[in-house]
């Protein structure tokens, strides 16, 4: 049974005595103990898209693991590793969700503890496979027009639903030795409210939020009273960009709930 084991370099690193600044004076490792290749050809890559590494080694290795200062929040390295039955690869996955120059290892490791190594640099830029969110309309909703503030009178326009649009990123996990990636929630943005049903669009002219081609857009509707906690869902849509990265449409229109919410989404593809 093959095993996800986070391990953290920092641990080690705090473990030698704080006031020395001597380096550790154990054995060396050797780093290129063994031949080790991966199959990453390209240096670009864009922001969130999907990166996968394939290590292979000459060895049958007991532990594949990817090493990076950019995956944890304070800077440490910190590593994702796989242990056991993994033959002699492995397969990495990853993305990275700011731009700039990353450096990351991979090391494979023999049950018998030769080490072997390989430290590489890839650039993330704002453009490479992306896609930009420049509007977003709704033109349909379940409660459209009905009252959502029930406090208020028939006749009055505060009765209408307070607009928020929210959009949801995903991300790619790191994960190593699994095939499949794994997606997780990113950072939102949000507009600004939208009182009483005064319009239904949400314009990103001069924003720049952009999506890798791989990714997976949930847009979501709320009625706005006052937090997330109590703000009333009215919808959601999501937009899975490899459905239209042949076409490269400048918009998309997704109707969902048969017919009950419908959303245009306009885009500029890279
Ligand atoms: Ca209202
Ligand atoms: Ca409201």
């Amino acid at each position: 049974m093959r095993k996800i084991l986070p391990i953290l370099l920092a641990f080690v690193l705090a473990s030698c005595s704080s006031d020395s600044s001597e380096s550790n004076t154990g054995p060396e490792i050797d780093f290129n103990a063994f031949d080790m290749s991966i199959d990453l050809d390209r240096t670009v890559f864009g922001i969130d898209e999907r990166i996968t590494i394939n290590a292979s080694s000459t060895e049958t290795l007991g532990t594949g693991c990817i090493k990076s200062t950019y995956f944890t929040q304070d800077g440490s390295q910190s590593g994702v590793c796989v242990s056991g039955g993994i033959g002699n690869g492995f397969q990495i996955n990853l993305s990275f969700q700011t731009i700039g120059t990353k450096t990351f290892i991979v090391e494979g490791q023999t049950s018998d503890g030769k080490v072997s190594r390989i430290e590489r640099q890839i650039e993330i830029d704002s453009t490479t496979n992306s896609v930009r969110i420049s509007k977003v309309t709704v033109n349909k909703y379940p409660s459209m027009g009905l009252a959502q503030d029930p406090e208020f009178s028939d006749s009055d326009s505060e009765r209408l639903a307070d607009l928020i649009f929210r959009i949801e990123k995903r991300y790619v996990d790191i994960t190593v030795g699994d095939d499949a990636p794994k997606y997780r929630n990113a950072d939102h943005s949000e507009s600004a409210v939208i009182e009483n049903e005064n319009g239904f669009e949400w314009n990103y002219e001069g924003n720049e939020l952009r999506f890798s081609r791989d990714n997976v857009l949930l847009f979501q509707l709320y009625d706005f009273d006052g937090g997330l906690d109590v703000d009333q869902n009215l919808g959601h849509v999501f937009v899975i960009f490899g459905d239209y990265v042949e076409e490269r449409p400048s918009q998309v229109n997704i109707v969902e709930g048969g017919g009950s919410i419908d959303i245009t989404i306009d885009l500029e593809w890279n």
